[in-house]
């Protein structure tokens, strides 16, 4: 029996010193500690040793197992390193090779635009305002000062969804809507998708964006209007911009004026840009109608405000030359890349 336990460390000994993968040793170890192993079915002999022989062979076969274990757990060890390192060779990365070129995206030009406006007024003080693109007359309408039998109003300008229900055609019921919920001193820019029932072309669409302004407080006039769409003005379409307004009609507004900026192109000359004008309608402004004030809740005697209003795509044609509005929404990444 002495022989045997010997025979069998030997052939362990050796074959564990030629496995070659993890799953071979798990194999040994069963062939020789599992339960059917060979050491097992020898110490299931051991019942027929005499008492002196018991002790003997019982303790040769516990130090037999003990070096199986410890050379398994050393050959476990080993192996496991070696694949690491094999693995770890494999998957070596070269960090010197040159990278997959990132496609970055930008802003679209009339995101741009309104971020550019946004900008401006923030820095002014402002806040931006939000509001429904599907709105209620009342607030589109009517609490704008245009009555029932005023031209905007004609279904061929406006989308109706029912009597008192229509797409916003323009921003300016979100100011109602701030100067209902707000006191004064208001200043807020209402940035904006808006719909007209116009025919597309190159400078029609209807779909386009607007950005308001309101600005309500004690002894707000003219001249501040005036001084703010100047600065608006520099800061868009350069440092030398001067601007120029237009005695003009809106029914909320009173006065009103039509703003125009002197041309980027030719500074006031006359060029291609200007149609040999020397400026450019940019946009419109006026102080706030008493009408318009008092509808909102707010009184006209203690407080007065002025108001201005620009559509998006008209201000990014001009700023980037652009001559067609469907430009913007073709996604064609030839015209987008270029701004
Ligand atoms: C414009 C031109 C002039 C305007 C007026 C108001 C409000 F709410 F205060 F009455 N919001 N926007 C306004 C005034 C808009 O767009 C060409």
């Amino acid at each position: 029996m002495k022989e045997q336990l010997n025979g069998i460390q030997a052939s362990a000994e050796k074959e564990l010193a030629t496995a070659q993968s993890i799953q071979e040793l798990e194999n040994l170890r069963v062939k020789y500690l599992g339960k059917k192993g060979e050491l097992t079915s020898v110490l299931r002999g051991m019942g027929a040793l005499s008492a002196e022989e018991r002790p003997v062979i019982g303790q040769l076969a516990n130090e037999v197992r003990v070096f199986i274990e410890s050379r398994l757990d050393k050959a476990v060890k080993d192996l496991a390193g070696k694949e690491r390192t094999l693995k770890l060779k494999q998957e070596i990365i070269d960090i010197t090779m040159p990278g997959k070129k990132a496609n970055f995206g930008r802003r679209h030009p009339l995101t741009q635009v309104v971020d550019e406006i946004k900008e401006v007024f923030l820095g002014m003080g402002y806040q931006i305002a939000e509001g429904p693109e599907v709105e209620l007359d009342y607030f589109n309408f009517e609490a704008m000062n245009i009555p029932k039998n005023h031209p905007s109003r004609d279904v061929q300008d406006t989308f109706y969804i029912d009597d008192n229900v229509v797409l916003r055609t323009h921003t300016s019921p979100v100011q109602a809507r701030v100067m209902k919920s707000q006191n004064p001193p208001i200043r807020v820019i209402c940035p904006g998708r808006v719909y007209r029932s116009d025919e597309v072309d190159a400078t029609h669409s209807p779909v386009f964006h607007q950005v308001e302004g309101l600005v309500v407080d004690k002894g707000v006039t003219m001249g501040d209007l005036v001084g703010t769409l100047q600065v608006f003005a520099k800061v868009l379409f350069g440092e030398n911009t001067k601007i120029r307004l237009r005695p003009h009609h809106f029914p909320f507004t009173e006065p009103s004026a039509e703003v125009d900026v002197s041309c980027w192109g030719c500074g006031g000359s006359g060029c291609r840009i200007c149609k040999g004008e020397g400026w450019v309608e940019i946009l419109g402004a006026g102080m706030v109608s008493p009408k318009v004030l008092r509808e909102c809740g707010i009184d006209p005697n203690v407080y007065s405000g002025f108001a201005f209003g620009l559509g998006v795509e008209r201000v990014a044609m001009a700023r980037f030359n652009i001559d067609d509005m469907r430009l913007f929404t073709e996604n064609d990444v030839r015209f987008l890349k270029q701004f």
